[in-house]
């Protein structure tokens, strides 16, 4: 593996935001006068939050203190889907400086707008989870996000030019200009999902470059769930550190949260703009403590166009200890999403859960899908995992690694299921979020 000329910058040179150094106590404060403002603000101004509020019987000068949050109704993206397309806003359209949308594939968009100061506290928040990665000022950052609609790229893009780096706004796709563009312009950081990252970095075997031998030396990466093996896969490949970043557009879009490149243990909650909360997914009456695992809800308390009360994420994970910022609660890593749970004869199971095992089997490559089918006349459904080898396998490898594949998913999700190994390149490649399940079980 080649080693950089230039070696990571350490990760204490930087300059942080006030907010980041506070104590806890301090923090708490700050949360709670601006959680009591944000909810006042709420029901004054959008309609949805007043009825709801009215429902619940609970009235803004209820909250007096953190935990009087919890008796204030969810806010889900079927609220949204229902009050699309502006009804969520909290002010005037004309004081909505940008809009951005989510794709919709799955029913109506969900439509998030942003006033002048959410955008720059948008920034401020991405360039904090860029420089806590390693991303310094005067770096060059080839941002692959997709722009648009979609909050990665601009969202990115604003965060790494207010942190005072170069941006390379290349978006999504066109992976062989991107391959062009990094060996040409030697960008020290990228910015893209990781398994469009994997594609990359793919591409560049196919042609012949080392991935190892880049310029880069960062990658933040987020938008998709992705594993601790998937991190070890991408940093030896690439030669490069890699930081989670993560968030949504109906809290904001990325940056809601970020990981500190010298711990890796996950990523700090802003918390001086977003109150995270973390509920039982299947009674979300009950709230639950820090370590253990629900369902991820948060509440805004700074944002102006949508401010946001405690919003049903269905992202699912647990609360941590701050460690590199210490006032600010960690998340673990995300296991996966509600709805993107697979329920085979009464096991969970979610795509994650297969990278994770799938990696530590040396035979076995990080791209693989999930395929469900009922076959005719059967009730019960199947599983199929097709994954492809690595280049460098034998055929007598390749039964043994399936063998392993699927003894370790029987033994460690409780799930059977059929492994399918595929030619090196055969599955469809990411271009940004990629999609894992493939549902052929019949309709209805
Ligand atoms: O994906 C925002 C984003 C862009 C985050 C770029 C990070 C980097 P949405 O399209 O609204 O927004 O999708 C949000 O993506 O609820 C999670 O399920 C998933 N997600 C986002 N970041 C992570 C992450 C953007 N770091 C949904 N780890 C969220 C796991 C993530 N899942």
């Amino acid at each position: 593996m080649t080693l950089h000329a230039t070696e990571p910058a350490a990760a204490t040179d930087a300059v942080l935001d006030r907010e980041e150094t506070i104590s806890r106590d301090e923090l708490e404060a700050l949360q709670l006068s601006r959680l009591q403002h944000t909810v006042a603000y709420a029901y004054d101004r959008v309609p949805l939050y007043k009825r709801k509020f009215d429902e619940a019987g609970v009235h803004p000068t209820d909250l007096r203190e953190l935990a009087d949050l919890g008796k204030f109704p969810f806010t889900t993206k079927e609220d949204l889907r229902l009050e699309y397309p502006f009804g969520m806003f909290a002010v005037p359209q004309h004081e909505v400086a940008r809009i951005h949308a989510s794709s919709g594939t799955t029913g109506r968009a969900t439509v998030v707008g942003y006033t002048k100061k959410d955008l720059a506290d948008w920034a401020k928040l991405v360039a904090r989870s860029l420089r806590a990665s390693g991303v310094r000022p005067g770096m060059k950052v080839h941002n692959a996000y997709g722009y648009g609609l979609f909050t990665g790229g601009m969202g990115a893009h604003a965060g790494a030019e207010a942190l005072g780096c170069t941006v390379i706004p290349i978006s999504g796709g066109q992976t062989e200009r991107q391959i062009t563009l990094i060996q040409d312009f030697k960008p020290d950081a990228i910015l893209a999902t990781p398994t469009y990252l994997l594609t990359i970095a793919d591409a560049m075997m196919k042609q012949g470059i080392d991935p190892a031998s880049t310029s880069l030396k960062y990658a933040v990466l987020g938008a998709e769930p992705w594993t601790e093996e998937m991190r070890h896969e991408l940093e030896t490949t690439m030669n490069i550190k890699a930081c989670d970043i993560y968030g949504l557009s109906e809290v904001m879009g990325p940056g809601v949260a970020g990981e500190a490149v010298e711990t890796q243990d996950g990523s700090h909650i802003w918390e001086d703009h977003f109150r995270p909360e973390i509920i039982d997914a299947f009674d979300p009456t009950k709230v639950l403590g820090d370590g253990e695992h629900g369902e991820l809800v948060f509440t805004s308390l700074t944002k102006e166009a949508l401010p946001i009360i405690r919003y049903r994420t269905k992202d699912l994970t647990r609360l941590l200890p701050g460690t590199a910022r210490p006032a600010h609660r960690r998340m673990g890593r995300i296991t996966g999403r509600s709805d993107d749970m697979i329920i085979l004869r009464g096991v969970n199971l979610f795509p994650s859960q297969i990278e994770e095992i799938a990696l530590r089997i040396p035979e076995l490559s990080p791209h693989f899908q999930l395929e469900l089918t009922r076959p005719e006349g059967q009730r019960m459904d199947q599983l199929t995992v097709k994954i492809e080898r690595r280049e460098s396998v034998t055929v007598e490898g390749v039964a043994s690694a399936a063998k392993v594949l699927q003894q370790q998913i029987k033994i460690h999700v409780g799930s059977s299921c059929t492994v399918n190994v595929v030619e090196p390149g055969s599955l469809e490649r990411s271009n940004g979020k990629l999609r894992r399940i493939y549902d052929m079980r019949p309709k209805g």
